[in-house]
């Protein structure tokens, strides 16, 4: 404790600084009592600056949140920044009990299969496990996980709005929509002609589209949709002629947020497997930017005498940036000039090179991150395996379009534009760049995973002289292995520059043993002087994440509650709300039992069914309570039936009962005193 005495004096500062600006009732022995705690806790002054910095009081709230993605959970997860306090989390690609997301073939649980389920009436679906699959790629049954990854939070004028977010599957090509009006996803899409994905999810500025592309190449659509199979012999050999990559444009609808395909496109890319990707904003509104890999085109084979994927895929000394002008691409669509493939119009890679659609800029090896500067004006690029960021101008790379500044063409005849002509600058960070985002002074942040840490850089000009434009100007260590990292808005053209989210893959020796599956660690970081200041671990237990958005909190507007009879379907009145337990009732028709259920604390109207072996039993579930935090819940054992019924939220549920006995549903939340006593009896007879 002696380090401790010596260094008591600034803690007094911190402290004092601190409590004299927001509280009277802070005296000099408040003061002494708070050094006193900190002594006693074995923190030191700048811990203890941390904690002050960190802290938001009960009841308080947080300025921020964070919407990370959740990984193979599935989910997205939302937390309180600066606190780090986990606010929710919100079930998209895998069933989740709480929320009663993908139990009781309702309409979650339609949504979850792919369903339509804003359209989903009491008896269209029948078992409630049909898979629309409109192109034929993936699996007849419904998929009970995905890979959550990019989320997008919807835009207007390049700044979030708070209405919607989107986040793609990174193992299947696949899309959920989350409304912002009550955190639940309402919509989750298989974007044809994708195995899997990774580029975006973004949103342009105005979310007209969402943006999603192939991670792997899949096989060519025009192929798949012929039934044609592969060999091993033509993946080895024909890979360049059977593969390819597609960079989607996905419809987004104005007042409801959800995706069309019928008014969506795609663009043929070359099997260079895309990797990240970005939105054009400001200066480059109406370009996209897709990073990729392995132009090799390798393919492993390890066992046929081939170099592994890893290794073949990194012989050459560039790769390609794919500048895509997705305004000239709507045109061309326009015109006609695509092949409808399997439920979505796609422009072929010839089309898309001829028509100026799809350019090609040379960058260093292997890159990962592409990132779009809040005026839209740099493109940084990183290369995993290239201790530089490359910073491409939008201003360089349209001239060099328009003045056809070509090295060459590709062997699919894209042309490929002049490195030199297109880069504004090069910076050299350190080990293993990846993801870059923004402050509000013109100032840069790199993750860089090899080296564990966060580089600070320039811009180049108008926001720094020349003389100034592209320098490493700090950098803090991270722990441990950072991936993606999120800044205030920091992929916005409305950055902040307040914090910043280290999503570090590994934590090792950061938390308590849990087990040898350790959590992942999120560290916050404070951005908003000249040098970054590391303030709070947040260890990540449930899930990988990969990357988050940070929006102010006061953006999104949920309600409280819904207004009465509500289906969180379709965001309208339900034809089966009910306004009071005077009309519950019970209809019967042969085969079917058909309920219309009232729920207030603290009973079930009707509470007694009766219902014979055999019968499919629809229950039409309102909660009547406009009360905020009156939520109720409806499970019944054996039956995979479990709903969470939100005040004034109206859902229907159906399932079969093939074995006579009593089946004793109840409410699973804590809603009342007498909330044990809310049950009910379905009896099943022979
Ligand atoms: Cu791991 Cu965004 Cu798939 Cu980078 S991604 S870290
Ligand atoms: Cu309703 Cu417990």
């Amino acid at each position: 404790m002696k380090k401790f005495l010596l260094v008591a004096v600034p803690l007094v500062l911190v402290a004092a600084a601190t409590i004299g600006a927001c509280s009277r009732r802070a005296t000099g022995g408040g003061q002494a009592q708070l050094l006193q705690i900190a002594e006693s806790r074995g923190l030191s002054p700048e811990d203890a600056a941390h904690a002050l910095k960190t802290f938001v009081a009960p009841g308080g709230r947080d300025e921020y949140l964070l919407f990370a993605s959740g990984g193979h959970s599935g989910q997205i997860h939302v937390i309180g920044v600066p606190s780090m306090r986990l606010l929710k989390t919100i079930a998209v690609f895998t069933p989740e009990p709480w929320q009663g997301y993908g139990y009781g073939a309702d309409w979650s649980e339609m949504a979850l299969a792919g369903e339509d389920a804003e359209h989903h009436g009491p008896h269209a679906n029948g078992n409630g496990n049909g898979f629309t699959d409109p192109s034929g790629i993936g699996p007849k049954d419904p998929l009970r996980w995905g890979d959550a990854h990019h989320p997008a939070l919807s835009e207007t004028g390049g700044k979030y709005d708070g209405r919607w977010i989107f986040i793609n599957d990174r193992a299947h090509g696949r899309i959920g929509m989350v409304d912002l009006s009550d955190f639940r996803a309402k919509q989750i899409l298989q974007v044809p002609n994708l195995m899997t994905s990774h580029g975006g999810i973004f949103a342009t500025p105005d979310t007209k589209y969402v943006h999603i592309s192939s991670k792997v190449p899949a096989l060519k659509a025009w192929n798949a949709s012929k039934g044609q199979t592969v060999t091993l012999d033509d993946h080895l050999n024909r890979y360049a002629d059977i593969y390819r990559g597609y960079s989607t444009f996905v419809a987004v609808d104005p007042q409801t947020g959800r995706m069309d395909l019928s008014k969506s496109f795609q663009i043929e890319l070359p099997p260079y497997t895309q990797d990240l990707a970005d939105s054009g904003k400001g200066a480059s509104d109406g370009f996209a930017f897709i990073n990729s890999y392995n132009a090799e085109m390798a393919t492993g084979g390890i066992q046929q005498g081939r170099p592994p994927l890893e290794v073949g895929a990194s012989q050459l000394d560039f790769d390609y940036l794919h500048i895509i002008d997705w305004k000239k691409a709507e045109q061309v669509v326009a015109d006609g000039k695509y092949t409808q493939l399997n439920g979505i119009r796609v422009i072929s890679l010839e089309t898309a090179a001829a028509e100026g659609i799809l350019h090609l800029a040379p960058e260093p090896r292997s890159p990962h991150g592409v990132d779009v500067a809040p005026k839209g004006d740099y493109i940084s690029v990183a290369g995993k395996l290239d201790p530089h960021v490359t910073v491409y101008s939008i201003d360089l790379i349209k001239k060099a379009i328009a003045a056809k500044t070509y090295e060459g063409k590709d062997r699919y005849g894209v042309p490929i534009l002049k490195f030199d002509a297109v880069v504004a600058g090069k910076v050299e960070l350190g080990a293993g760049p990846l993801h870059t985002q923004y402050d509000n002074q013109g100032n840069a942040y790199t993750s860089l995973y090899l080296e564990s840490a966060v580089a600070k850089w320039t811009l180049g000009e108008p926001y720094h002289s020349k003389d100034d434009a592209f320098k490493l100007v700090d950098k803090v260590s991270i722990h441990y292995n950072i991936g993606h990292l999120a800044t205030t808005q920091g992929d916005t053209m409305d950055p902040q520059g307040k914090y910043l989210i280290a999503m570090n893959k590994w934590s090792i020796d950061r938390h308590t043993n849990v087990g040898p599956l350790h959590p992942q660690n999120f560290q916050l970081i404070d951005i908003s002087g000249p040098k970054m200041e590391l303030l709070a671990d947040m260890p990540i237990g449930f899930g990988e994440p990969h990357y988050a958005q940070m929006v102010k909190a006061d953006i999104i507007k949920a309600h409280e509650v819904y207004e009465p009879g509500v289906s969180p379907a379709s965001n309208t009145k339900s034809p089966n709300a009910i306004a009071s337990e005077k009309e519950a009732r019970i209809e019967r028709r042969p085969g079917v039992v058909e309920v219309w259920m009232n729920v207030v604390r603290s009973h079930f109207t009707p509470d007694i069914v009766t219902a014979k072996v055999g019968d499919r039993i629809i229950v039409h579930l309102t909660n009547t309570e406009q009360t905020p935090d009156a939520t109720h819940g409806f499970a019944v054992p054996t039956k995979n039936v479990m709903v969470s019924l939100d005040p004034g939220e109206t859902t229907s549920v159906e399932f079969t009962v093939d074995r006579p006995g009593t089946y004793s549903y109840y409410c699973t939340e804590f809603c009342s005193a007498l909330h044990l006593e809310m049950q009910g009896w379905l009896i099943v007879e022979k």
